[in-house]
């Protein structure tokens, strides 16, 4: 591992242009369950199973009492040594993009600049029946919501959460925005299974653009045969622990000490 976090840090201390992917993986250390394995089951739900238009149709009241269960925990979270280190690195870079898969808001939390809220936010409700009063939809951090399900202000309809459910597209600035940070001199895909589709694709983009790209992650996923570096360990460690290896090394080369 030593290795591997010292050529991270060369790479990134070389770097001008660093794009960050994310998944729920990164959240864990903050205590938010992931999607796959044990911890994404909900009652006896899968994830995809209730993350979905149809769901929601079959049964508006279960899905928002999976949304308003799930708000509950990121209320009471905060952001971990992973979330805190992407950030220092968001203000660290000439450019920097951190894409995230997490509707959780903890990166915004912990002040990130630069961020592609790839899959929308769990803090974001919208009309169901598109009144097309407010098109991006509210914020409400009502954490139990007042009543499920939560209704449309403006036309008093159901409301939904302001996410990205299976089979609905990707906002198109996110992936447009996306897709320009695949144009990157190093790309770090941590805490995902790599699994989801389009954001699972963005890493093969940046490396077929010639950029360098790491993983970190305590198990093997779709990627790790597919980026050039892959760490296995958890990002609240590996993160700060390549963070201290640039720093280190930065002492050493009259670079300017990063804010
Ligand atoms: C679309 C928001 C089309 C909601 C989410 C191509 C091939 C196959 C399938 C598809 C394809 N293209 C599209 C599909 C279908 C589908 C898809 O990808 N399905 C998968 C299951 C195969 N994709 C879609 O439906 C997408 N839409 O394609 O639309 C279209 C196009 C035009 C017009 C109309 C339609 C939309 C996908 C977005 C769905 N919404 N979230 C909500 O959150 O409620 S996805 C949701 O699940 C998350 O956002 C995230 O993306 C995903 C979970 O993945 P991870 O975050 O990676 O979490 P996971 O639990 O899986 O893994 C955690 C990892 O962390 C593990 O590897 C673990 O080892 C690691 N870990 C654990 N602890 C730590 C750690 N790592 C580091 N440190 C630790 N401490
Ligand atoms: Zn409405």
């Amino acid at each position: 591992m030593e290795r591997s976090v010292e050529a991270a840090a060369a790479r990134l201390r070389a770097a001008r242009r660093v794009t960050v992917l994310t998944g729920a993986g990164v959240s864990a250390a903050s205590g938010i369950p992931t999607f796959r394995g044990e911890a994404g089951l909900w009652r006896s739900f899968r994830a995809e199973d209730l993350a979905t238009p149809e769901a929601f149709e079959r049964d508006p009241i279960t899905v928002w009492e999976w949304y308003d269960w799930r708000r509950r925990a990121i209320a009471a979270a905060r952001p971990n040594a992973a979330h805190e280190t992407i950030a220092s690195w968001s203000r660290s870079f000439d450019e920097f993009t951190l894409v995230t898969q997490n509707v959780d808001g903890l990166h915004e939390l912990a002040g990130t600049a630069g961020i592609v809220r790839f899959h929308g936010s769990i803090w974001t409700l919208r009309c169901a029946s598109s009144c097309g009063a407010r098109p991006e939809g509210w914020e409400d951090r009502t954490a139990p919501l007042a009543e499920i399900p939560p209704r449309c202000p403006d036309c008093g309809g159901l409301a939904r959460p302001g996410v990205v459910w299976f089979g609905e597209a990707i906002p198109v600035t996110a992936l447009e925005a996306a897709w320009r940070a695949a144009d990157c001199d190093v790309c770090v895909v941590a805490g995902t299974s790599s699994l989801v589709m389009p954001a699972a694709s963005l890493a093969d983009a940046a490396r077929d653009r010639g950029a360098w790209t790491l993983e970190v992650n305590p198990e093997a996923t779709r990627a790790t045969s597919r980026v050039d570096c892959a760490i296995a360990g958890r990002a609240e460690d590996v993160l700060p622990e390549i963070d201290r290896a640039i720093r280190s090394g930065q002492r050493g080369s009259g670079r300017s000490e990063r804010q």
